[in-house]
This record gives structure tokens, C-alpha cells and sequence, in this order.
């Protein structure tokens, strides 16, 4: 039986693990839950996940976990033929935790700073605020990327999934210069051909389709 997979499309943290579960090759049963109808509040769910977020995963056996950055190491370490997602070496993984890290407490936290006054309080534009928090990430990013292929070295980790859904999406809201970032902009490229890409595009899209209206 394939792992369940609770999901909204367009939530860039669901779309790293469906790039992740598509560069290994795995199915899941995906789930939709409407946020904007609360089914992620509902009693059934939240004795599921407490903590009410997307994506979260029932695994063939019952095993329950959320958080996009643990179901993948968790998915990866599991039913991956190699560990090059997630590399057993110490010191290599610990820098690809460190991404993962950095892109909960600061791209992903960074882009919910933003969008989440829009979406559900009404503000219709991104202020100079908004746009110096986002160049402050890219920056970060830009520093990354220096000397490297991808966000923790030369070869792709489930980091960069998380990376590549999170600043695909911020491009919708503050776009992401390729004169002043040039490592960022051909990383995204870059990016675009990987296998798993076509997992990020469907619920890109999606996301776009939210955010662009709600932009002056
Ligand atoms: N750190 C979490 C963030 C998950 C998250 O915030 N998901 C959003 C959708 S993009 C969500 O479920 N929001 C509804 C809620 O938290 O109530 C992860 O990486 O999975």
C-alpha cells in the first residue's frame, strides 16, 4: 500500500516532498484538504496532527509525521535505493539538516511573513518591508550557492527540494533578479531540468494563480 499524503497543491512545503517522492520513484495516495474550507481543523484531523499542517504523512503501517522537511529525510532514508538524497556521511548531512533548517526559520518563515497578511488579512501589496526580507533571504541564498552546484554541494539533496519550492514561490511575490542574483537565477534553471522538477510545477501554478491577484 502507498504512504498517504495529506496535501494542498499549491503549498510549497507539500511540494518538496512530492519532488522528493518523485525522484525516488515512490507513489503516494495523495490527500486533499481544503485550508480555505478549514479541513485541516476538522477533529478527525487534528487528533491526526495537531499542529494542523500541510503536508502531512500516513505511512503504510500507521506511522504518523508531518513537517515537509522530516517526511522527506524520513521517505528518502526508507525506500531510496542510494543515499545521495540524504547522504549518511556525518559531516555532509549535517549540512544538508543546516539547509533544511535555514529554510524553515527563514525562507519558508520569511515567505509566510509575507503572504500571510495577504491572503487571509486583506493586504494587497508587497512593502518596501516585504521586499528588504526577501532580498535579506536571497542574499543568503546568493552566499550558499557560491562555489557549489546545489544548495549543500555538488549533487542534489532532499535540501534542495525544499529550497527550489520555497524561492520558486517567493519569485511570484518579489522577483528574483538574475543581474543582482546570478547564482540564485541560474540555480533556478538549473533547477527546471531536474527529474523531480515537474512535481514543483503543477502546484507553482496553483500558488501563482492565489498570489498574483491579490498583488495591486
Ligand atoms: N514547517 C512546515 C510548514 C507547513 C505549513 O506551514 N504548511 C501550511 C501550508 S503551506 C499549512 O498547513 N498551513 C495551515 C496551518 O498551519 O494551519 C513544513 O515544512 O511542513
Amino acid at each position: 500500500m502507498a504512504p498517504t499524503l495529506y496535501i494542498t497543491p499549491a503549498s510549497p512545503p507539500v511540494r518538496s516532498v512530492l519532488m522528493a517522492a518523485k525522484t525516488i520513484g515512490l507513489n503516494l495516495d495523495l490527500q486533499q484538504v481544503n485550508l480555505f474550507k478549514e479541513e485541516h481543523k476538522t477533529p478527525k484531523f487534528l487528533k491526526m496532527n495537531p499542529q494542523h499542517s500541510l503536508p502531512t504523512l500516513v505511512d503504510d503501517d500507521g506511522y504518523v509525521l508531518w513537517d515537509s522537511h522530516a517526511i522527506m529525510a524520513y521517505l528518502v532514508s526508507k525506500y531510496a535505493t542510494s543515499d545521495s538524497l540524504y547522504p549518511s556521511d556525518i559531516k555532509t548531512r549535517a549540512l544538508v539538516d543546516q539547509r533544511l533548517h535555514f529554510d524553515s526559520s527563514v525562507v519558508f518563515r520569511t515567505l509566510t511573513q509575507i503572504l500571510r497578511p495577504m491572503i487571509f488579512q486583506g493586504k494587497n501589496n508587497v512593502d518596501q518591508k516585504d521586499i528588504d526580507s526577501a532580498h535579506g533571504v536571497y542574499s543568503f541564498v546568493e552566499t550558499f550557492l557560491e562555489g557549489r552546484e546545489w544548495i549543500a554541494g555538488d549533487s542534489v539533496t532532499i535540501a534542495d527540494f525544499s529550497f527550489i519550492s520555497s524561492l520558486t514561490s517567493f519569485n511570484a511575490a518579489v522577483k528574483i533578479e538574475e543581474s543582482k542574483y546570478p547564482k540564485l537565477a541560474g540555480y533556478l534553471k538549473r533547477a527546471e531540468c531536474l527529474p523531480g522538477y515537474e512535481a514543483n510545477k503543477e502546484g507553482l501554478e496553483a500558488f501563482i494563480a492565489i498570489v498574483k491577484p491579490l498583488l495591486k
